[in-house]
């Protein structure tokens, strides 16, 4: 069975972190009715929504994906690159660790989620503002003997390496599909890869959440998606231009990963 772990939308969302946007009004409401609907996709492309509790002094604790990465084998509990979220860690592990063992990251590392593409048993981890060589050296050292290979790639013009690319379809050995934005990443350092590159009008549009043969995708790139849906990949469209306004997209909104049948 699949589940997705979710977190509640802040009170206090509009004091996010903010690295490469604007500051906006956001309205925490309207932020909780389009996550709502986020978990809805979710169940209905199969998983088991869990939804962790938020607090007003955990204005980005919505985007889980940036403190824990949830394998088959174990889950790394990571120390996310903004100091002020690191108070959202322990929640995430003590809910983890009843699904699988935990190794945490240890300082000086750093990693935020977002950070980590997986294709298979290939993990690229994007060098950015929130992942430091040192994190990278160390999710290394847990996941290499677990027959993962674990390549860097330099970040520059956008948030995490989950801004520039995503996988939207499954492939064989080399890799599925992965929907990209060229101007942050060169599609080449993924090797043997379909590419989708997003609408020249749509920068943010390379975040999408595969789930299955799925995927959950934002109503606010149309350009993008009618490119997907082109290449026949099926999109479930949610509204999430509110959460965008801190910066945050559609993986960051959940952990997924597998359980046994009850
Ligand atoms: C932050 O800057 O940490 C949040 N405002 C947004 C985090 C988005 N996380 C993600 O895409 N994995």
């Amino acid at each position: 069975m699949k589940v997705a772990l979710t977190r509640e939308v802040s009170a206090g969302l509009a004091q996010c972190e903010l690295t490469h946007l604007a500051r906006r009004p956001i309205d925490v409401a309207r932020a909780r009715d389009q996550h709502a609907r986020y978990e809805a996709a979710l169940a209905k492309l199969g998983a088991r929504v869990q939804r962790l509790p938020g607090a007003p002094d955990m204005p980005d604790c919505v985007f889980i994906e940036d403190t824990a990465l949830v394998l088959d084998e174990l889950a790394i509990i990571l120390r996310p690159g903004a100091a002020a979220r690191r108070s959202e860690v322990p929640a995430v592990a003590q809910a983890l660790q009843a699904c699988r063992p935990l190794v945490w990251m240890q300082p000086p590392g750093l990693m935020d989620g977002g950070d980590v593409l997986r294709i298979g048993k290939r993990l690229f981890v994007g060098r950015s503002s929130r992942t430091n060589d040192e994190g990278i050296r160390q999710l290394r050292t847990a996941l290499e003997p677990l027959g993962y290979t674990v390549d860097a790639l330099d970040v520059r013009g956008c948030l995490h390496l989950k801004s520039a690319a995503t996988e939207v379809a499954r492939g064989g050995e080399q890799g599925g599909v992965l929907l990209i934005n060229p101007g942050w990443i060169t599609p080449g350092v993924f090797g043997n890869v379909e590419v989708v590159e997003v609408d020249g009008r749509e920068a943010y549009a390379a975040n999408a959440l595969r789930i299955g043969e799925s995927v959950v995708y934002p109503e606010h790139f149309p350009w993008t998606a009618e490119r997907l849906e082109r290449r026949g990949i099926p999109l479930e469209r949610v509204p999430c231009d509110e959460l965008a306004k801190a910066e945050g997209a559609v993986t960051c909104c959940s952990l997924l990963f597998d359980i046994p049948d009850a």
